[in-house]
């Protein structure tokens, strides 16, 4: 009798299983079998991977590098924590803003492990003395080491603070840039997304095609199973989708971004939009982009990135295009499965580009034309600032236009941004004095 019920049980299970597989679509098959067979001919990729792109080797040792130089630096060194941070009134020092406690302390002591640049922005701790010292040269490692001695130094030795000003010029919109990598999913599960992207583009492009911004782009997609896939740009899309293209006709341009950007749904399963990105700027960064504009990274999948080096490591490859600007130039967008709920579709390793650079995390189920149009305001927004070199301690900046005081912007992070109505008139100078 129990054998019976057992096999009973057996039947009703192996009815469930069959009715799942069918009730399946082609697509999400391929995404199960992929998940359940992780030793089918899709994984062998990455060991092949591996050895073409050799990057595996360099990433960990690199990354592994910040690491270790971050929290030396805070940590040990310094003693960050130990001398400015909490005792000596590293608090008192602007600590709580600009993290001048913090800085020397806990924050730069690598809690993110690329201590200085990743903190960087954000909390300016790194700031300090990733500016100081060229630590913008993303690198924990290298960075960091004077960054700890910097702020801790200052702080410890009860001269909190340095004076600071930065000058810039107002210059046209024309005259500002903006280089954009579009990394967009192309395996099976992708196809809608694509549609809704291609068609609230408009959404995205709008302003920055009225206001004449300087802009250029490309796609790539997420498939890195192959050396010659891995970051190479949709064929056409990086000639055809630039400010002179859009600016000789709109609407042609639109056209060619809709067609481009539907990458397809044959692409690899195993998603790798941060390698894609990586091996995209080694392809086209020095030839096709410009050395003194922002750029923008912009990862598009509804599932997680599988590459294979640590969030770390592409963090700094990214930031590594901009280090002679700063780290407020790269900033990279997530338009992911913010409503996830099962395994698969976790976005970590790209909201982790995105919170580390200042961009955001946009659900790729929602409502495209306000997602997109959110990215393209806040691009342009990060365009009209003006990127400060040290990150102030707060309430010490004083602003001058052409020599007289402005009060009407607003600080986030580095970047200082008039409010609408008082923005400078181009060729005007802009001087922000403060103290960091
Ligand atoms: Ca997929």
């Amino acid at each position: 009798m129990k054998t019976l019920t057992n096999e009973l049980s057996f039947r009703a299970l192996f009815f469930v299983l069959a009715f799942g597989l069918v009730g399946c679509n082609k697509e999400e098959f391929y995404e199960k079998e992929y998940l359940e067979n992780p030793f089918a001919p899709e994984m062998e990729v990455p060991e092949t991977d591996g050895g073409w792109d050799g990057g595996s080797t360099v990433g960990g040792n690199t990354d592994g590098g910040s690491t270790v130089g971050g929290s030396t630096v805070g940590g040990n060194t310094d003693g960050g924590s130990t001398v400015g941070g909490n005792t000596d009134g590293g608090s008192t020092v602007g600590g709580n803003t600009d993290g001048g406690s913090t800085v020397g302390g806990n924050t730069v002591g690598g809690t993110t492990d690329g201590g200085s640049t990743v903190g960087g922005t954000t909390d300016g701790g790194s700031t300090v003395g990733g500016t100081t010292d060229g630590g913008s040269t993303v690198g924990g490692s290298t960075g960091g080491t004077s960054t700890g001695s910097t702020a801790g130094g200052t702080v410890g030795g009860g001269n909190p603070v340095s004076d600071w000003t930065d000058s810039f010029t107002q210059v046209a919109d024309s005259d500002k840039k903006v280089d954009i990598a579009w990394i967009v999913d192309n395996s099976g599960s992708m196809g809608d997304d694509q549609a809704s992207l291609a068609n609230n583009f408009d959404s995205f492009i709008r302003n920055f095609i009225t206001r004449g911004i300087d802009f250029k782009m490309g796609i790539t997609t997420t498939d890195c199973s192959t050396a010659d896939k891995c970051g190479a740009a949709v064929p056409g899309s990086l000639e055809s989708l630039t400010a002179v293209q859009a600016n000789g006709n709109p609407q042609a341009f639109i056209s060619t971004f809709k067609a481009h950007i539907q990458v397809g749904t044959n692409g690899s399963s195993r998603e790798r939009g941060l390698f894609a990105a990586e091996k995209f700027l080694d392809r086209y960064a020095q030839a096709h982009y410009r050395s003194d504009s922002r750029l923008v990274l912009v990862f598009v999948s509804d599932e997680e990135d599988q590459s294979p080096q640590s969030t770390q490591y592409y963090l700094n490859r990214y930031l590594a295009e901009k280090a002679h600007l700063g780290a407020d130039y790269v900033r990279a967008y997530s338009i992911v499965k913010t409503n996830c709920q099962t395994a698969g579709c976790q976005f970590a390793r790209y909201a982790y580009q995105s919170n580390n650079t200042g961009g955001s995390i946009l659900n790729l189920d929602g409502n495209f034309a306000s997602t997109l149009t959110e990215i393209g305001t806040d691009i342009q927004n990060l365009i009209d600032s003006f990127s400060l070199s040290q990150t102030p301690v707060a309430g010490s900046l004083e602003v001058r236009v052409n020599g007289v005081i402005s009060t009407q912007w607003t600080l986030d992070g580095r970047n200082l941004k008039f409010n609408q109505g008082h923005v400078p008139a181009v060729g005007a100078n802009i001087q922000v004095k403060y103290q960091y």
